[in-house]
């Protein structure tokens, strides 16, 4: 790719926000940077600040040296491949589309503790709401001569495969890839954008450069409602291919198993790549354990639901699951933003609290229910997966009161 580069150490990083608490695997600095907003943060603001957004990468950040250079290329099974730069995106209609992006291995760390997972361990804060802008990918692929809510090209173009530029050791030195099916890419209303701004600013880089710290817009596709692993970051290229993409993260990663099936008995051509999120919903203004004043407290969190299917509510028990007080929705007065279109918010998480009163040490769970009635399994032993992925499970915190001497 001209004007881009994804090196293939860690000596170019840019500086993050010293609030991310980064996960034990990225400490050396061999390892990609992966850190997480202390969990308070996520309820402080409706749409999370970019500094503080949760980081989960595979391999360093790429380096990008011309901007006028960058640009995606665009090919595979149709008619006319067309190299897309940053200007062309721009003229496209613009749309602003909130929407949260959690990782699959958000609260890997809690199923771990119930049997040995494998995979980068996270708190609660593998999540963040963001407002993207950017062009929608069905507008994108007009562009290439695909008309809008296309299942299959007259190629036999079915995926969409999106390729990034920095380069992981899982796909042996490539880059980062995922696909989604191309009915989803050239369906409006499934609003999956090339990004080019986040919370209103472009998606900008700090890279060091010999002298100079510059600001680094790059595309990034945004699929709400989705595993995070499928929005690939820094855009290098789009391919329209017959069967769903084959790399690592598609095909040997991010699946779900059955609490059965170890790392003897794998196979990991009997399952699908995951692609929406469970709902969820976790305590944010407590943590797991934390000692308190007996009396009234709040307790605030967040909930989601994935598939674009919104909460429906949001259940809280301070005797751990006996009996459920309803939480009311957080109002998002401190938006500074207007989504063009009336359903972005779909895709987006609901902030929840409630006011309780504590006499006693007792544990307090959140359990939130989406629009179609799912909700969240109560224990993450029956949910338990080798790779530690979707723990949706209750989330429990233990709160210790304490008198006089607090
Ligand atoms: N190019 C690229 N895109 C990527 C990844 C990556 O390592 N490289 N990680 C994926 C995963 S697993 C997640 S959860 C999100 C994280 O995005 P963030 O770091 O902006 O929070 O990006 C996804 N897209
Ligand atoms: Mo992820």
């Amino acid at each position: 790719m001209p004007g881009i580069s994804g090196p293939s150490d860690y000596s170019q990083e840019p500086t993050r926000h010293p609030c991310l608490q980064i996960n034990a695997k990225a400490s050396s600095s061999l390892e990609p940077f992966n850190a997480e907003p202390p969990r308070s943060a996520l309820v402080s603001s409706y749409v999370t600040p970019v500094e503080l957004f949760y980081k989960r990468n595979h391999g360093p950040i790429p380096v990008l040296d011309d901007i006028e250079r960058y640009c995606v290329d665009i090919s595979g099974l149709i008619e006319t491949p067309k190299k897309v730069y940053m200007r062309d995106v721009r003229m496209l209609p613009k749309y602003n589309v909130t929407a949260t992006l959690q990782c699959a291995g958000n609260r890997r760390t809690a199923m771990s503790k119930t049997r040995q997972v494998r995979g980068v361990g996270w708190d609660v804060s593998a999540i963040g709401n963001a407002v993207w802008g950017g062009a929608k990918l069905a507008d994108v692929l007009e562009l290439v001569g695909i008309p809008k809510l296309t299942s299959s090209t007259q190629y036999g173009g079915k995926h969409v495969e999106f390729v990034s530029i920095d380069k992981c050791k899982e796909e042996n030195g490539d880059p980062y890839k995922a696909s989604i099916p191309l009915s989803q890419a050239t369906n409006p209303e499934a609003d999956v954008l090339l990004a080019y701004e986040m919370n209103g600013e472009v998606r900008k880089l700090l890279l060091y450069d010999d002298i100079l710290f510059r600001l680094i817009p790059l595309l990034t596709i945004m699929i709400g409602g989705v595993i995070g692993a499928r929005s690939v970051k820094w855009l290098d290229s789009i391919n329209i291919i017959a069967e769903e993409c084959q790399g690592f993260f598609m095909q040997k990663d991010y699946k779900m198993f059955p609490p059965s099936v170890d790392w003897g008995n794998i196979d990991w051509n009997t399952r699908k790549p995951q692609m929406d999120f469970p709902v969820q919903s976790v305590i944010c203004s407590l943590e797991d354990v934390q000692s308190i004043k007996p009396g009234k407290v709040t307790i605030s969190g967040y909930a989601v639901a994935g598939g674009g299917r919104g909460i429906e509510r949001v259940d809280v028990s301070i005797d751990g699951g006996k009996t459920w007080m309803e939480a009311t929705r957080i109002q998002k007065t401190s938006v500074p933003y207007v989504a063009d279109h009336i359903s972005s918010d779909k895709w987006a998480w609901v902030l929840f609290e409630v006011t309780v009163d504590i006499t006693h040490s007792t544990e307090i769970v959140a359990k939130a229910v989406d629009s179609a009635a799912n909700v969240q399994p109560e224990k993450v032993q029956d949910i338990w997966n080798l790779r530690g992925i979707l723990n949706t499970s209750w989330h429990r915190v233990h709160v210790r009161v304490g008198h006089s001497n607090m």
